[in-house]
């Protein structure tokens, strides 16, 4: 048992980690950064930089070096700008095996890779809060695949990947019972909680993920990753906290230990395993959810079971290292050589090298092991260490030219440092507190370097005020030379951890403009105003409808009923780029439409009382966007209105009992 005062020391040194604020806000920045950031009208930025939206549950896209953001795409939060996860066929995107869910924690970003370069084809994006890992197709910037990870909670250590997006690895935060094992005393946390590392396998061509296999590791927090990669390919580093295994007041009790883990997994060995039937099948529920591009929907499938390996039985696909001390970030080198652990707590920044964790696990230069993994020796696996570097490490990047990047939360600043001398060569201040900061590619072998951008946790007086709740903040630096120079402040949307970033003209190239309608096979289709119609089908009733400048078909219908279930089956018949119209209903409880040319997207409505509703187009279309609109009459429940639609005043082919010589 601790006493009340070692907790109490321990208390204390837990607060030093709340950020200072540097001083003197108004940095110089040099004579050219306006110049430098300067993006003409009429002209495009030279990056496109992917920022998670944390607890929006979305992504953004910002230029740089403008900072402006592009665009917001929506992945694990509902997103009434576009009816994202309200409109029928995007709804089963955002299934889980806990029903349905409108809100996420999105952290962390991964461009898919070939051969450690970013090849500009998705984007990975974990889910925190409810574990899952989405897939981003990057032709069309739209949220195509959503998979739940059974086996974990708070999916914080994803969602990174292989060199050859072979695999994207989530690795559980919390340490937990198996699902459907879990009704167990919080108290036998050390007997029954465990972390799961998840291997989702990545189809070459398709992109299209699922889990092949899970390893189940000691409990502890799983807290953030990176595969190896040239030379160390084969190998994934995750950082481990809370070693100690506590599970009440972690803020003290998570900190005890001088030391915590990386842990080294060789997941090539794990393959062979798998192979030669090594795996266990637990029987879990989990989520896949795909959007199909032909059909413009989506579906959710529930699926049944993982195959689990186990580290304490499989003796040699987990390594633990000692690392100072309650590591975050852990990011390895464009080389694959170094891995740098990021303590939050400690004083230094320890660098291990590849080949010499592989010397020491073939001489067993261990200390002893836990739950029958072996700890390597620390000073073993050591390459050195950065001495003093700053106050709070956090994340890791580089630019390909032999020089890391490290945030530093408590000081508030961000270092540059050598690699191989371990050298503090340049500190820049940052306002304030940063979080994760992003060299471009400064994830993959083959950085492009040029822009850094940190990504900080207060604002403070960086923007004119808004209240109590400020937008976090961004600043990009010039990184080409040998100082680093601060070249612009920008707000950002939510709150940004792990982004990501690349050359435009990598995302620029084979972009979906819009659908051809000849390809749409959603159930639901209207291909052309002719067949625009209304369908009865007990208390169901289907509207088939059109859209192009500046009409709705039908734009008026009668004979709707309190208690029908109406779904306005919208295509919009457009074939032009940039050309979307939107739908939007009165007394409608979920959002508007935003359909894309050549798509057809679904809007449920279900009235509560007679009246007149009007239907509008969201999106201004044209000069006549404002004159797209149109009536729905509803009627009491049980009316026998006819079920009449028409354009024009015309009836066209209603369906409904229509007086004969009514349609012209
Ligand atoms: S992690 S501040 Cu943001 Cu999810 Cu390092
Ligand atoms: Cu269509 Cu506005």
């Amino acid at each position: 048992m601790k006493t009340y005062k070692q907790l109490g020391l321990a208390a204390l040194a837990a607060v030093t980690i709340v950020a200072c604020k540097p001083k003197g806000t108004e940095t110089a920045v040099s004579g050219d950064a306006a110049q430098r950031v300067y993006v003409a009208p009429g002209k495009l930025d030279e990056v496109y930089n992917f920022v998670s939206g944390g607890f929006s549950g979305q992504v953004s896209v910002v230029g740089l070096p403008s900072g402006r953001t592009i665009k917001v795409l929506p992945v694990f939060s509902q997103h009434p700008e576009n009816g994202y996860g309200y409109s029928e066929e995007t709804k089963p995107m955002l299934e889980t095996s806990h029903g349905f869910i409108p809100w996420d924690d999105q952290h962390h970003l991964s461009l898919s890779q070939t051969n450690g370069e970013i090849d500009g084809r998705w984007l990975f994006a974990n889910a925190n809060n409810t574990p899952r890992v989405a897939r981003l197709d990057l032709k069309s910037f739209k949220t195509v695949e959503i998979l739940e990870i059974p086996n974990s909670a708070g999916n914080h250590s994803s969602p990174f990947l292989t060199e050859n997006t072979e695999y994207v690895v989530a690795g559980t935060r919390f340490a937990v019972p198996a699902d459907g094992q879990d009704d167990v005393p919080i108290e036998s946390f050390k007997q029954n909680f465990k972390g799961y590392l998840s291997f989702i396998g990545i189809n070459k061509d398709s992109g299209e993920m699922d889990i092949t296999f899970q390893i189940e590791a000691p409990g502890f927090n799983f807290d953030l990753s990176h595969a190896g990669k040239g030379k160390s390919h084969g190998w994934f580093f995750f950082s481990c906290y809370n070693t100690e295994q506590a599970n009440t007041l972690l803020e003290v009790n998570a900190s005890q230990n001088e030391k915590d883990f990386i842990m080294a997994v060789n997941w090539k060995k794990a393959e062979e395993y798998l192979k030669a039937g090594k795996g266990k099948k637990m029987p879990v529920e989990y989520a896949h959810n795909k959007w199909d591009e032909e059909k413009h929907m989506a579906t959710s499938t529930i699926k049944k079971e993982v195959m689990v390996l186990s580290a304490e039985e499989l003796k040699d696909i987990c390594y633990l290292i000692p690392c100072p001390k309650s590591p975050h970030g852990c990011d390895v080198d464009p080389t694959g050589e170094y891995i740098v652990g990021s303590g939050k707590l400690a004083a230094l920044i320890p660098v291990f090298s590849f080949d010499k964790i592989q010397k020491a696990i073939a001489n067993k230069d261990f200390a002893g092991e836990f739950d029958g993994i072996p700890i390597i020796k620390y000073e073993a696996a050591l390459h050195g260490e950065v001495q003093k570097p700053g106050l709070g490490p956090l994340h890791t990047e580089f630019d390909g030219k032999g020089n890391a990047y490290t945030s530093h939360f408590v000081s508030s600043e961000v270092v540059k440092w050598d690699i191989k001398t371990l050298q503090v060569l340049d500190r820049q201040p940052t306002f304030y507190s940063v979080g994760h900061l992003m060299v471009v590619g400064g994830d993959s072998s083959k950085p492009y370097g040029k822009y850094l951008v940190a990504y900080n946790k207060i604002t403070k007086d960086r923007y004119i005020p808004v209240g109590p709740e400020l937008p976090h903040s961004a600043q990009l630096f010039d990184i080409s030379g040998d100082k680093m120079k601060l070249l612009l402040d920008f707000p950002t949307h939510g709150e940004p951890h792990y982004a990501q970033a690349g050359p435009a003209e990598l995302f620029m190239k084979d972009q979906v403009k819009f659908y051809k309608i000849e390809d749409n096979k959603h159930p639901y289709v209207t291909k052309g105003e002719n067949e625009s119609k209304v369908v009865r089908e007990g208390n169901k009733v289907h509207v088939y409808m059109t859209s192009i400048r500046s009409h709705f078909a039908p734009d008026n219908i009668e004979g709707i009923r309190v208690g029908d279930e109406v779904y306005f089956h919208l295509t919009n018949l457009e074939q032009d780029w940039d050309v979307p119209h939107g739908f939007a209903i009165k007394g409608a409880r979920n959002a508007e439409l935003l359909v894309m040319p050549g798509e057809t997207a679904t809007l449920r409505w279900d009235p509560i009382k007679p009246g007149m509703y009007p239907m509008y187009c969201t999106d201004f279309c044209s000069a006549l966007h404002q004159e797209m609109q149109g009536y729905v009459r509803v009627s009491p429940a049980g009316s026998n209105v006819p079920l009449t639609y028409h354009l024009n005043n015309k009836k066209d082919n209603a369906q409904g009992p229509v007086k004969e010589g009514e349609v012209k």
